[in-house]
């Protein structure tokens, strides 16, 4: 953590990322303190808020508000597919999301791809009621970069659900934030699968939102924003882009579950609710038209390709066209016999 960042037992959230404003925590102990070959790894106990993990000097999860990110980021793709059972996490080496995937009675394989194992061990040790799935029968780490490994030919349509849990598009996670990175985990996905991925906040990203909602809307055959509040992330609120694929059985849109928690099982759930899935898709005025321009700009750039295309083929067409009826005219001053046979 940047020196500038504790001061009198405070560590404060500076970060160009959110120019202006800064969440503080009150730190009763520092309990790591590691650089990693990618980032750097703190963990801290803080007076009111538990024990908190800091990548890079940006807040990560907070033992006691970060069931509105995990729950969240988990439950709206898989209640929204009606049968997921195989499911590959990016990033989220602190095991949250595979506490949250392994509720599922449905999964039968998770697959987890984190570049960093100290994040791992670090969430082993100091976030146990977090990193709590780690053995379930069910889950296989991946140790490396994501980006890499979802552009393997291995695999090409396998996953029902993909969730990224990554941090911020600055450093390791750069290119999860990009179009490839997209149009990768659309091959990876089964016929009606669905993405989820963390999507930044619309009080500071709105920029980030427009242009994930633009390159995405290009691929899939539906995505949309849904947002969920949260304390100890910038501006409060953090926000998932849900994609899905065309096919299978799943409705296009995830604003609707597919399944419900079921009766008896409510307690399973310290934030997500039936109720809950739906509202998060429920936007502000100024979200739902900057997600409505982003597709419309999409939509207009895409035709505006198609028609450059078409012209651009016209005029090969008719370059051809010319090109034979002159080689045509050449070849029979060269071999006027065959001219004469073919007439
Ligand atoms: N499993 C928890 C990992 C958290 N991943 C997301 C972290 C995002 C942190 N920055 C939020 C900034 C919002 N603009």
């Amino acid at each position: 953590m940047a020196a500038n960042l504790i001061q009198n037992g405070w560590f404060s959230e500076i970060n160009e990322q959110w120019p202006g404003v800064a969440l503080s925590l009150e730190i009763e102990e520092m309990l790591y303190d590691e650089k990693s070959k990618y980032q750097h790894i703190q963990v801290f106990k803080s007076k009111t808020f538990g024990n908190v993990l800091i990548l890079d000097g940006v807040v990560q999860l907070t033992t006691r508000d970060e069931c509105a990110y995990q729950e969240m980021i988990a439950h709206l793709p898989l209640f929204s597919h009606p049968n997921p059972e195989n499911v590959l996490i990016i990033g989220g080496g602190d095991g949250g999301v595979i506490r949250e995937v392994v509720k599922h009675s449905t999964v039968k394989h998770i697959t987890i791809c984190e570049i960093d194992q100290l994040v791992i061990e670090a969430g082993k040790k100091y976030f146990p009621s977090v990193a709590s799935a780690w053995d379930d029968e069910r889950v296989t780490l991946v140790c490396g970069d994501a980006n890499d490994y979802i552009q393997k030919a291995e695999v090409e349509g396998k996953f029902d659900v993909i969730i990224t849990d990554s941090s911020d598009p600055v450093g390791p996670a750069k290119a999860l934030f990009e179009s490839p990175f997209y149009v990768a985990m659309d091959k990876a996905l089964k016929a009606g699968g669905k993405i989820c991925t963390q999507a930044e906040s619309m009080w500071l990203h709105l920029d980030i939102i427009k242009k994930l909602v633009n390159f995405t809307s290009r691929t899939f055959k539906n995505c949309e924003y849904a947002t969920t509040s949260i304390p100890t992330y910038p501006c409060g609120q953090i926000g998932f882009l849900l994609c899905s694929k065309a096919g299978g059985k799943s409705k296009n849109s995830c604003a609707t579950p597919a399944r419900r928690v079921k009766r008896g099982e409510e307690d399973n759930f310290k934030y997500y609710t039936s109720e809950l899935h739906s509202a998060a898709f429920v936007l502000p005025g100024f979200v739902t038209k900057a997600v409505a321009d982003a597709k419309a700009e999409a939509d207009a750039e895409f035709k505006e390709f198609t028609k450059a295309q078409k012209a651009a083929n016209g005029k090969k067409h008719k370059a051809d066209e010319t090109e034979s009826k002159e080689d045509a005219a050449a070849e029979s001053v060269a071999s006027p016999s065959k001219k004469a046979k073919a007439s």
